[in-house]
């Protein structure tokens, strides 16, 4: 028995109950993935106990030769994988790292441009309910309405009219590349600053399969748990002249002691990102992406943007006369995860949506291939046109804990 069923048996049970139902679940939710043992063993370790509030070298406790060590390594690893001038792993989360960024670079009320949330931005991009609208003048661009692209004459248009100190590129639930270099040449003429958020696509950007932002952004921000498979949590990229800013706008400017054990695991997540092994699960996501959405296309599903460059795509339910609510709610009963999203331009609100966001970047890890994203479109496909039909639902049911007991989940 562990230590800790013995201590806590209530918290261990929850604990062996959620492992019990990653096993048991298909995992299509884009922005979660399944770390490494070794990924879990470094963030469950001592480093926990640590405080260090400074950076490596330059700390306000005692005794931290052993956190520096393990910060400098995340640092370097990180730089080498992105090829970044500076980097800060000490962001607790991607909001936290957006969060200091705006702190360096803004004054409160400092006009920005970002992808509004409904075309696929993020709420610290700007949204009136986070932080990030509250204290600064977002101004927002969005996708073409028949394209469904991201609309880079109107960001251009916006930038020339608003001439905004900072443009922010990246998105949650955007599921093409982005040209980042035609989002530095704006930004050069109206003078303005240029933070990526590659929350979503940093594992594809670390092997190449997305364009990176690195030489064409001042800043990149990023989480490390989505398709970067490491702990949760955040980091900055950025060029060497930005480094006191952003250090100073992450301690003290928005957080106190960091997170060594996670920045721990997080160094475990680069390093395990630098192998070889991991371009060739990424080349095997953005395949499975593809093939999830041509088949989901072959089966009726309206795609947005009519497919994937990345590792999500979004799926428009309106053709079939159900909202994302209802889709995420009936695959949920038969084992499969995924959220609704609102689509661009949505009739719906937020909390109905019309579309239904798919990653693969969990499913990949698991091991499924392009067979078994045939089989899950075909699922999909036969519960959405067969809703309320109990008999297909307990078979389609069975059909995905087949597929759980066959790819079990990597540190089960
Ligand atoms: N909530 C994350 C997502 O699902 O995309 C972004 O922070």
């Amino acid at each position: 028995m562990s230590e800790l069923a013995k201590r806590d048996p209530e918290i261990a049970a929850v604990i062996r109950k959620e492992e019990e139902r990653q096993q048991h679940k298909l995992v299509l939710i884009a922005s979660e993935n399944y770390a490494s043992q070794a990924v879990l063993e470094a963030q469950g370790s001592v480093l926990t106990n640590k405080y260090a509030e400074g950076y490596p070298g330059r700390r306000y406790y005692g005794s931290c030769e052993w956190v520096d060590e393990a910060e400098r390594i995340a640092i370097a690893r990180v730089k080498q994988l992105f090829q970044a001038e500076y980097a800060n792993v000490q962001p607790h989360s991607g909001s936290q790292a957006n969060a200091a960024v705006y702190l360096a670079l803004l004054k409160p009320g400092d006009t920005v441009l970002a992808m509004s949330l409904a075309h696929g931005g993020h709420l610290t991009h700007g949204s009136p309910a986070s932080f990030s609208g509250k204290l600064y003048r977002f101004v927002h661009y969005g996708v073409n309405r028949e394209t469904e692209l991201l609309d880079y004459e109107e960001l251009e248009r916006l930038a020339r009219e608003h001439r905004p100190k900072l443009i922010v590129a990246g998105a949650s639930s955007y599921p093409r590349s982005i040209d980042f270099e035609r989002i530095r040449h704006v930004a050069d003429e109206v003078g303005a600053k240029v933070m990526v958020d590659i929350a979503h696509p940093a594992g594809l950007i670390a092997v190449g399969i997305h364009p990176t932002p690195v030489p064409w952004a001042e800043v990149v921000t990023s989480t490390t748990q989505k398709t970067l498979r490491g702990p949760r949590g955040g980091f900055i990229l950025a060029r060497q002249e930005l480094a006191k800013a952003l250090d100073s706008a992450v301690f003290p400017g928005t957080q106190g002691g960091p997170l060594m054990h996670v920045i721990a695991a997080k160094a475990v997540c680069f390093h395990e990102a630098l192998q070889p092994e991991f371009a060739v699960y990424q080349k095997s996501l953005a395949e499975n992406a593809k093939v999830l959405a041509a088949e989901l296309a072959r089966l009726g599903f309206r795609i947005v943007t009519g497919g994937t460059d990345n590792h999500l795509l979004l799926v428009d339910l309106r053709p079939a006369g159900i909202t994302g609510r209802v889709a995420e709610e009936a695959l949920d009963a038969i084992g499969i995860s995924a959220n609704r999203n609102a689509i661009p331009f949505d009739p719906l609100p937020p909390n109905q949506a019309s579309g239904l966001r798919l990653g693969t970047a969990a499913t990949t890890t698991r091991g499924l291939g392009t067979k078994e994203m045939k089989q899950i479109a075909a699922i999909i496909h036969r519960l959405l046109t067969g809703l309320g039909d109990e008999k297909l639902k307990g078979r389609l049911a069975e059909e995905v804990r087949d597929i759980c007991d066959r790819f079990p989940i990597p540190h089960g």
